[in-house]
């Protein structure tokens, strides 16, 4: 199979393919040249994203229309090697201008995908191509960075996201099933009865509860009823078929642009190895895992309990409107079947280590995040450091120095907060610290506190922002600038 023919594939089809490593690892020429060129018919990309409106069947009675990437939502998985560079041209078929975003790569402004930053816009019905060099290795995926506003159909609410697994040369280990499983929510609407699993985010104390509360009612949400595992709901699509004694390894993406969302395999317990992307240095076995929306979790599970199961929401309500997918061991006949978890929080530190292999921070950058209800007319506006989006020159860094950002979230709900072109070492969640777990998408708990480490080494502007797209395009969001 060519790389033609891998991209005419959608993410559900490769992830159903049993070893689609050997299938689709990238065959692409190391390529050059500068970040934008004129392409040509003439010379053809490492890789093409095209796009346009798609249809995606849920199940055969529920069949909707959004965009998407080559004909597909999400698009196909795309295998990079860590440090070679590609091509990609985006053909853009629409009638407004996009951005395609490589969210968790460290690349420059120009190819990043993000209009803050100063990257070119897609015009409608028009081209570009982009020339990037993928890094660093691991789960890494794409999708439109587009402004949406009032418009559900627009942005991180249509079907334009991916995969982009980057190779680094090392073989992971021995899997007998390697599966992309993105999580997704569609045909979103505004409601003034958002529920999510931001609860599960601590069971306190809450640190940033302010003394005072604004009693303001709260402006419209954005929720949803309809949800997928890839492009399939729970029961339609072939299941995740498997052998006793098999391993699998399962790279787990939040693509929601609304709902942080816990998973679980019934009758199983997953390795968790990687978060977003990077190995963590505690690897532990765990009952379900919490993704805030944008992050990614790559998880080993043994197959040794045979029987029917289902991978999906934790939610009773959330599963059965099609968050899920059947797991389906050889030769076993019965419903699939759920078991209950007790509740529990997410706790990253398990993840990470005492003591933190990195320099001691030089700076702190102080972030405080505060909700105005309805401060946006119909919708709540949101507020860093008291101010909408944008902060003039507030947060401006100098080249080669270590930050530590405390983020305090003085907010009812938890925001998945994303640096672009930057990786974040995990140092404090409510108090408690930790070291070495990478991230590039954190989730500050409601009313409680995260704090990263990162050093300034990607010179140009970087947008820092809500991955809950109504929150980032009603304020929650800072540039950070290099001096
Ligand atoms: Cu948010």
């Amino acid at each position: 199979m060519n790389r033609r023919e891998l991209l005419k594939l959608g993410g559900a089809a490769l992830a159903q393919a049993a070893g689609a490593r050997s299938i689709v690892r990238g065959q692409s020429n190391a390529h050059g040249g500068l970040a934008m060129q004129a392409s040509t018919p003439e010379s053809k990309a490492d890789y093409t994203l095209r796009i346009a409106p798609v249809e995606v069947e849920l199940d055969p009675s529920h069949i909707l229309s959004t965009i998407g990437y080559n004909g597909t939502a999400p698009g196909p998985v795309l295998r990079m090697r860590e440090g070679k560079t590609v091509s990609v041209d985006v053909i853009n078929e629409t009638d407004t201008p996009e951005l395609v975003h490589w969210h968790g790569m460290l690349i420059p402004p120009e190819v990043d995908g993000t209009e803050e930053e100063g990257s070119p816009l897609v015009e409608p019905h028009g081209r570009r191509r982009f020339s990037l060099t993928p890094g660093p290795a691991g789960s890494r995926w794409y999708h439109s960075h587009a402004m949406a506003m009032a418009d559900l159909h627009k942005g991180a609410y249509s079907g334009q996201f991916g995969f982009v697994y980057v190779d680094g040369g090392i073989d992971p280990g021995q899997y007998d099933q390697e599966l992309f499983l993105a999580i997704r929510d569609w045909e979103p609407f505004f409601t003034a009865n958002m529920d999510d699993d931001d609860d599960d985010t601590h069971d306190g104390p809450l640190l940033e509860k302010p003394a005072v509360m604004n009693t303001e009612p709260d402006g419209l949400e954005v929720g949803s009823m309809t949800y997928s595992i890839n492009d399939k709901a729970l029961g339609s699509g072939d299941p995740i078929r498997v052998r006793e004694g098999q391993r699998l390894l399962i790279h787990f993406l939040n693509a929601s642009a609304i709902e942080n969302r816990r998973i679980a395999l019934a009758g199983h317990r997953m390795r968790v190895i990687a978060m977003d992307g990077n190995a963590v240095p505690a690897p532990q076995l765990v009952d379900s895992i919490f993704l805030g929306a944008g992050e990614r979790i790559d998880a080993e599970i043994e197959m040794k309990n045979p029987g029917i199961w289902i991978l999906g929401s934790t939610e009773k309500p959330i599963r059965e409107a099609g968050l899920g997918v059947v797991v389906e061991y050889a030769g076993q006949h019965m419903q699939p079947q759920w078991v209950d978890l007790p509740k529990t929080r997410w706790d990253y530190t398990i993840f990470g280590t005492a003591a933190s292999n990195s320099p001691t921070p030089q700076q702190t950058i102080e972030m405080t995040f505060e909700k105005v209800p309805g401060g946006a007319g119909k919708f709540n506006l949101w507020l860093v450091n008291g101010k909408p989006y944008p902060h003039d020159r507030e947060f401006v860094l100098q080249q080669g120095v270590r930050y530590r950002l405390v983020m305090r979230n003085r907010t009812d709900d938890a925001h998945p907060m994303h640096l672009h072109r930057h990786l974040w070492e995990l140092r404090e969640i409510n108090g408690k610290p930790t070291a070495g777990v990478m991230k590039d998408t954190v989730v500050v708990p409601y009313y409680g506190r995260a704090a990263v480490d990162f050093t300034a080494n990607q010179p140009g502007l970087a947008l820092f922002h809500c991955h809950i797209q109504q929150h980032m395009d009603y304020g929650f969001k800072a540039l950070f600038r290099y001096a």
